[in-house]
């Protein structure tokens, strides 16, 4: 529709970047129309999307939630990244990560619900619509991306396993597999693992919560958390979950990773906030990547990340310098 002309995009080794960046030239501020990206001007993605038996939306679905800001390029997603299930440098992921299984893929639903069960990846793909929502992610060590993500609202799929009364958590849980992910082989790691997170009940069924399955209209990059993670915007990053395999719904507030590790400096509810400080630096600013020398990008960091208009809400009354 508002792309030219699909010739303009056949290129075999166009990226999905500069694809991004052509599109944002003709579709300006606006970015109504934005999924009409992913069907049909990248045939690689194309591929890459149907092989997962990926169903796709050209409709904007988003609700006004994505932002116009300059992207983070796609090589800057993929190459610099926490997932310490590969290591512990920004750039172990992108190195070690490849080997990983990832289909099939399948996610136990547990606890608080009528519907438990094994669900594979296929099938919960099958009841979703996916949309792409353009967030920016605002790590706790004081660096942003802007990333295009592919992928659903929590709230779908907790809505399809019908949570009982009690179902006031969600806990998440990301893959043990130290075969295939050497961090967790390693004598170095302090970390428990597998990997947890969680949420309160609303905060998972806020329309913002997205699990994505894609970054850039493509299958995300095994060190974005393939073939399935959790994306929560407002709150720092290390809550939004990579590589998960079981979501279990729970009465009491369950534990998570960083919190066991250091509860002084993270706590559960990790909401980006620039007047708490973290305890051996601040949060009132951060670096919007890619930075250089000469560039270092120093932004303001905004309450709840900038979404406090949509979440800001769901903590009314709440101290969040003790609620950190
Ligand atoms: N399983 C798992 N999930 C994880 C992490 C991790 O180490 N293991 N790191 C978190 C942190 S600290 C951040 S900032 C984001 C980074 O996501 P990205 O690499 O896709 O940008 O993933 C989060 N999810
Ligand atoms: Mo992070």
């Amino acid at each position: 529709m508002l792309i030219k002309n699909k010739a303009d995009f056949s290129s075999a080794d166009i990226t999905p970047e500069s694809i991004y960046l052509r599109r944002r030239e003709f579709i300006g501020a606006s970015l109504i129309g934005s999924a009409a990206l992913m069907t049909g001007t990248n045939a690689r993605a194309d591929a890459e999307l149907a092989r997962l038996n990926f169903k796709k939306t050209t409709r904007d679905t988003s609700g006004g939630f994505s932002t116009d800001e300059a992207l983070t390029p796609y090589d800057d997603v993929k190459r610099y990244n926490n997932f310490y299930e590969f290591g512990m440098d920004k750039g172990d992921p992108e190195k070690y990560a490849g080997g990983l299984t990832t289909m099939p893929w399948s996610v136990a639903m547990e606890g608080e619900i009528a519907k438990p069960g094994n669900y594979p990846l296929e099938d919960i793909l099958s009841w979703v619509d996916l949309e792409e929502r353009i967030y920016r992610l605002r790590c706790v060590e004081a660096w942003s991306m802007v990333i295009p993500w592919v992928g659903f609202s929590l709230a779908a799929l907790i809505k399809k396993v019908q949570p009982t009364s009690k179902a006031n958590y969600v806990q998440f849980v990301t893959l043990e597999r130290p075969a295939e992910m050497p961090g967790q082989r390693s004598r170095f790691s302090t970390i428990d693992w597998p990997y947890v997170e969680g949420l309160r009940m609303d905060e998972a069924m806020h329309p913002l919560t997205l699990l994505a399955v894609g970054v850039y209209g493509r299958v995300l990059p095994n060190q974005n958390g393939a073939p399935l993670r959790l994306v929560v915007p407002w709150k720092y990053g290390f809550k939004s979950i990579k590589s998960i395999v079981k979501i279990r719904f729970l009465e009491k507030q369950p534990p998570t990773t960083w919190q066991q590790l250091a509860p002084s400096e993270y706590g559960f509810y990790a909401n980006v906030n620039p007047q708490v400080d973290h305890p051996r630096w601040s949060q009132k600013s951060e670096r919007r990547l890619p930075t250089t020398l000469f560039s270092p990008n120093r932004i303001p960091t905004q309450r709840f990340n900038g979404y406090a208009e949509q979440v800001a809400g769901l903590y009314k009354g709440m101290d969040l310098s003790r609620y950190y």
